[in-house]
């Protein structure tokens, strides 16, 4: 397959400032006429080039009149004589049957558009690139009982019925956008409707569109885009800029939403929310998505991108937005940890594995493929690292200039990190290498005293990464401060240190007593840190620290050392961790969402990713047997947290939220501890739970053990939420994600089931991306898993290889593990890549995880 590199960038040949499309829709058969104004774009001679994907054209009309043409590949040439034309095409479409869910497709009756990044030329010709700008009008026609809604971009010009049972209706977008951001939808739909007034006085009308039994499962959503635009208005002076402001749900996607111009579509799971049906973290994710599609409407729409290169020019950016809007809804200590612990679960396995790749790519094969932790989460960690080297009003002085500079242009990561260095009166020449360098840095740390003075020693090293064998020294901002291990006093403000050479040394002095290190506070570089800090310092900080991310942190060096010298057999003493968790328990003063944070034991995965060659069995053992020791050791703690938490009525608030957390963390450490009576427990938190994040984690506690309540949790799951497919979800990936040893095989069960299906994205990562990510299950030594999980991947790949080819990624881990898993896994991905009609997308992905 053809690789597209970043160096061969070339401005388009032709530009179209105007479309106007026309839609007959149709499941079966739509037609779609479109009519293009087309302009030469410099002196050339080269002939107009229309991308297409699987279309024929059944009409090509240059300024009205029939005109000549070819097809090189999937797209479409006209030789033009002239500088500007009009350009119309006819192609027939048919959604039903498209099952990649890019285009225009159907989704349980609804007809709905996925165009990002190249959809769009699977519903008509276009120069299909995110630097065409163009006006779009649209006109749609529809069969009006089945498709009595019909929703476009921008704002809604005129509608009208037509004599056959048909309807139309005409948008217009007085917004030049890139075809990735065309969206419509035509289904049977209504409409959560609210308005919000921006700070310039306009009104802006708001719906939340979904079927019509889903309309009580909306308030949230609409909650949280008021809140949005208001935040965007006041952190980052953005006002929102048409009439109208629409978000659709269906239950067919692959992402997660999109933020197409002023017609957001939506996986349904982060819209629906209610008490029985949502757990807080769908509540918090129903949020924190809605933001982030909102804040794209200038992080995204307004500037938009050059190229696919540029693609965490926009994600980076909006997932920092988002991060901070989410930060200031509730607690943002408890928001930076989930933020860092999805980073370490998702991002550094990925940089530390073959897919490794920089914030700014330098060649695709497919670009799906690079919607990436790294583009998302990692880009949006050095859009971080410059709002705290910049301090936050002159980061806030280089996005407005920014937005003002790039409003309706594509722009480069380059263009905003300039952005930042005129604002910000810095030299960010070596901090742009996290742009072009892949790898999770790693410091190392080590602090001596010598009498009143301290010296401390920053050494930084950038791991090899897949055609990166050799990195520079990066910019690596680390906050620090000293404790006094005495006192508990901090000996030093808080210092920002911008490390950028492989070695460098502070001296601290008027030391009174014996310092502790506290070093990337807030997690303020997205990096490894290895410092010679003792069990003794660890527990002390995780008692004293004043920064509650480092705090966590603390806590959780201090069980990872304990975990991983058991791992290797390496003499190891559960004390301090129970002691340190005793502490942070008995601790009233702290935030109890803080407290469950901090009492969870790290996961497998990240046990796992410490090691040179990852163990699945014997970590599994090791972290079991200090659970089970934390949960005997602290048994009445456990039951009081769990008996202060229960409350009588479900309420959404941060406390609220806090305490439910710790009571079910407690509810998992009271079964650790093997109680006899923790299954019933679990089972009647189950049975009278009011929230589904009570009743969820019940029911997830159950899965994990052998009891008679195991079975009856999930009958009686699975027969109330039978007709509810995101819970139905849950019900899936519960299992899915359970620690038992035959779990490998439940999960062939589970694809057997009646209601499994691969043609729906949620209900596939369900089941095989939560088993992907189930260290132990996955990695069992018969190598039924890889063969399972290859088995699902190459079937899902015929129907949708943009999520298949996602499913992918645990297969490529195989240096990490003995030579057994290794050389079952690496088969496993030669079966995939030897498979006939294998889609771009897998093949790009088990490719490079073989090199
Ligand atoms: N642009 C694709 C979905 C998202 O990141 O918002
Ligand atoms: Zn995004």
């Amino acid at each position: 397959p053809r690789v597209t590199r970043r160096e061969d960038y070339r401005e388009p040949d032709w530009l179209v400032p105007e479309i106007a499309l026309d839609f007959e829709l149709d499941p079966a058969a739509t037609r779609v006429r479109a009519a293009l104004k087309v302009t030469r774009n410099g002196g050339h001679d080269r002939p107009l080039v229309l991308m297409g994907d699987g279309l024929e054209p059944l009409a090509v009309r240059v300024d009205g009149k029939d005109a000549a043409w070819t097809m090189e590949g999937p797209d479409l040439v006209i030789a033009l004589p002239g500088a500007a034309h009009r350009i119309e095409t006819e192609v027939v479409i048919a959604p039903e049957r498209n099952t990649q869910l890019q285009g225009l497709y159907a989704s349980g009756g609804i007809l709905c558009t996925q165009c990002e990044s190249e959809g769009f030329r699977r519903i008509t010709f276009f120069p299909d690139r995110p630097d065409v700008l163009t006006k779009y009008r649209v006109r749609m026609a529809a069969e009006k009982a089945r498709y009595p809604v019909l929703l476009a971009n921008g704002d809604p010009v005129a509608q009208g019925d037509l004599a056959d049972g048909r309807h139309w209706a005409e948008w217009h977008d007085p917004f030049p956008k890139p075809s990735y951001l065309f969206a419509l939808v035509a289904g049977d739909l209504v409409a959560n409707r609210g308005s919000f007034t921006t700070m310039s006085g306009r009104e802006v009308q708001l719906g939340i569109w979904v079927r019509e039994p889903d309309l009580a499962k909306t308030d949230h959503a609409l909650h949280a885009l008021k809140l949005s635009m208001a935040w965007d208005e006041k952190v980052y002076g953005r006002e929102y800029d048409l009439d109208v402001f629409n978000i659709v749900a269906v239950d067919d996607f692959n992402f997660g939403a999109m933020e197409n111009k002023g017609l957001n579509v939506f996986n349904s799971r982060y819209i629906l929310a209610d008490p029985d049906t949502a757990t807080d973290w769908d509540y918090d994710a129903v949020a924190a998505v809605v933001a982030h599609e909102y804040f794209h409407n200038w992080s995204g729409n307004r500037v938009t991108c050059r190229d696919w290169f540029q693609l965490s020019l926009k994600e980076g950016f909006t997932v920092f937005r988002d991060q901070s809007f989410s930060a200031d809804q509730g607690s943002a200590a408890v928001k930076r940890i989930e933020d860092v612990r999805g980073l370490r679960a998702s991002q550094f396995q990925e940089d530390a594995g073959p897919l490794a790749h920089p914030v700014r790519p330098d060649s695709y094969i497919e670009i799906s493929n690079f919607y990436t932790a790294t583009i998302y989460n990692k880009g949006a960690e050095v859009i971080r690292m410059m709002a705290t080297i910049l301090g936050p009003e002159k980061f806030r002085a280089a996005t407005d200039i920014y937005f003002d500079r790039f409003d309706g242009t594509a722009a480069t990561c380059e263009d905003f990190v300039r952005c930042m260095e005129e604002a910000g009166g810095v030299d960010l020449a070596q901090f742009r290498l996290w742009y072009s360098q892949a790898g999770t840095p790693r410091v190392s740390a080590t602090l001596a005293q010598d009498g009143g003075k301290a010296r401390l020693t920053l050494k930084q090293t950038v791991p090899p990464t897949p055609g990166q064998p050799e990195k520079a020294p990066m910019v690596l901002p680390l906050k620090l401060k000293l404790f006094g291990r005495v006192t508990g006093r901090a000996l030093c403000d808080e210092q920002l240190v911008l490390l950028n050479r492989p070695e460098q040394e502070l001296v601290f002095g008027n030391l009174t007593e014996p310092p502790v290190l506290s070093i990337n506070r807030g997690f303020s570089a997205p990096v490894v840190v290895e410092t010679d800090r003792t069990p003794d310092q660890l527990a002390f900080l995780s008692a004293h620290d004043d920064d509650p991310f480092a705090r966590y942190e603390a806590m959780q060096q201090l069980m990872l050392d304990t975990l991983t010298a058991a791992v290797r057999g390496a003499p190891f003493d559960h004390g301090p961790v129970i002691e340190a968790v005793r502490n942070t328990l008995a601790d009233t003063r702290l935030d109890r969402a803080f407290v469950a944070d901090a009492v969870l034991l790290p996961s497998d995965s990240f046990i796992g990713d410490q090691m040179d060659i990852v163990d699945p069995e014997a970590i599994f053992r090791a972290r079991e047997a200090l659970r089970r020791e934390l949960a005997t050791a602290l048994a009445g703690q456990w039951r009081d947290a769990y008996e202060a938490n229960r409350a009588n009525r479900f309420e959404y608030s941060p406390a609220a939220k806090g305490a439910r957390r710790i009571k079910n963390v407690a509810l998992g450490y009271i079964a650790a501890s093997g109680a006899a009576d923790a299954p019933a427990l679990a089972f009647r938190q189950f049975e009278g739970a009011d929230n589904m994040t009570d009743r969820q984690a019940a029911l997830g506690t159950l899965v994990n053990g052998r009891s008679d309540e195991r079975a009856a949790a999930l009958a009686a799951f699975y027969d109330r939420y039978r007709g509810n497919a995101l819970v139905l979800d849950k019900w899936f990936q519960t299992q899915a994600l359970s620690t038992r040893d035959d779990t490998a095989e439940a999960v062939e069960k589970l694809a057997a089931h009646p209601d499994f299906t691969l043609a729906n994205p949620n209900r596939a990562r369900s089941v095989i991306g939560a088993f992907g990510v189930n260290q132990r299950a996955f990695h069992h030594p018969s190598g039924r898993g890889y063969r399972f999980v290859a088995d699902q991947l190459l079937a899902l790949d015929r129907i949708n290889p943009q999520t298949a080819a996602k499913l992918l990624p645990p297969l490529g881990r195989w240096r990490r593990f003995d030579a057994e898993r290794a050389a079952r896994m690496r088969a496993e991905l030669e079966r995939i890549v030897a498979t006939p009609g294998l889609s771009k997308d897998t093949f790009e992905q088990a490719s490079k995880s073989l090199d």
